[in-house]
């Protein structure tokens, strides 16, 4: 067998080994943050197989009953909720982790962790039901009290500006993860077989511009004049409308094939339905580092301020051009709104 045969073709670069090497242009690097993404990789392998036999679970007996094994089945946003904080706690990195399933902080009870989680374990729930593409978010912190003590609040309000890494899992097609660390992005497909994440998208960067636009038009009438405006100006440059009603599978097409996510403040939801600190930031990180933009309307996602866990914001996401263009319309409203000047 030569080099060329099909049997001999190198199977390409491990997620696990992408880590280490990336760790390795680190020298004082201790080796955590990879270990932790590494974690969280093998959580989102646990993930992906809970999701793919999501179907026969329900074959074998509706949600809330008991398996063969006298086991309760468990909804899958609560499996992958203990999967992920299981996978962080036995790590060891992290100390506190903010999760879309919790109230409140989970202390892991790592007090020498140097890290803060706040992940959104599987987003898009209301998809599984109906097998389409379903993620995983996460954002990574480094503490700022002291080693030797649970993370506090202060820990968890940190702006966007201060993650060390974020990420996200999508189960679609083919499982991906995609993460940064603040330099480029790159994204990793699962080869089921050999159970790994291989790396498939190196480098990646999102188009200036693009040709799609993803918002939930249903809800159009309690949005603002100024999100209708741009949403028209959409259709006047006769954009495809593309939503699928899972955040991380449209912020994903729309990152790799140039576009505008949305989802905005309307009349019932001030702030929008998309929480801060484990949707918004992460991928306001991964997207500026493939060259877009996300903003609220107004500001910078990233350094907008957090008050508590689960707040909301406005989110406006995707390629630098569109996110530019609907803020110009979100500002042109705010301006025609102020008490005009008296002389
Ligand atoms: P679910 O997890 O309840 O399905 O919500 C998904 C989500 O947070 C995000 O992934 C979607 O983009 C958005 O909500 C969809 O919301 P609408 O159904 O209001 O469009």
């Amino acid at each position: 067998m030569d080099n060329h045969d099909k049997l001999a073709l190198p199977v390409g670069t491990t997620l696990d080994r992408f880590i280490m090497r990336k760790q390795e242009d680190f020298p004082y690097a201790t080796g955590e943050l990879s270990q932790l993404l590494r974690d969280i990789a093998l959580a989102a392998k646990i993930v992906n197989r809970e999701i793919n036999r999501s179907g026969l679970i329900d074959i074998a007996g509706a949600y809330g009953n008991r398996n063969v094994q006298g086991e309760d089945q468990q909804k899958l946003d609560v499996i992958a909720n203990v999967r992920f904080i299981r996978a962080m706690r036995n790590g060891g990195e992290v100390c506190t982790i903010i999760s879309e399933e919790e109230e409140d902080k989970i202390q892991t009870g790592n007090l020498q962790g140097k890290y803060i989680v706040a992940i959104d374990p599987l987003d898009g729930s209301s998809n599984i039901d109906v097998n389409v593409s379903i993620g995983t978010i996460f954002s990574v912190y480094r503490r700022m009290s002291a080693t030797g003590t649970e993370g506090t609040e202060q820990d968890c309000l940190q702006h966007g500006t201060s993650q060390v890494a974020a990420g996200y899992v999508v189960y679609g097609s083919s499982t991906m993860m995609v993460y940064t660390t603040g330099n480029g992005v790159n994204g990793f497909t699962y080869e089921p077989s050999l159970g790994e994440f291989f790396l498939s998208h190196p480098n990646m960067t999102t188009p200036k511009t693009g040709k799609i636009y993803s918002v939930n038009e249903g809800i159009s009438r309690d949005f603002s004049p100024a999100t209708t405006q741009f949403i028209d100006y959409c259709k006047e440059q006769s954009f495809s409308a593309r939503y699928i009603g899972s955040l991380v599978a449209d912020f994903h097409r729309n990152l790799l094939k140039g576009g505008i996510y949305m989802y905005p403040a309307t009349k019932k939801a001030g702030k929008g339905k998309l929480r801060l600190l484990y949707e918004c930031n992460a991928l306001a990180f991964i997207v500026e580092q493939a060259g877009g933009k996300a903003s609220n309307g107004h500001q910078r996602i990233l350094e907008i301020t957090p008050q508590s866990l689960h707040e909301r914001c406005p989110f406006f996401i995707g390629s630098t051009e569109l996110v530019d263009k609907a803020e110009e319309f979100m500002a042109a409203e705010l301006a025609s709104a102020a008490p005009a000047a008296t002389t």
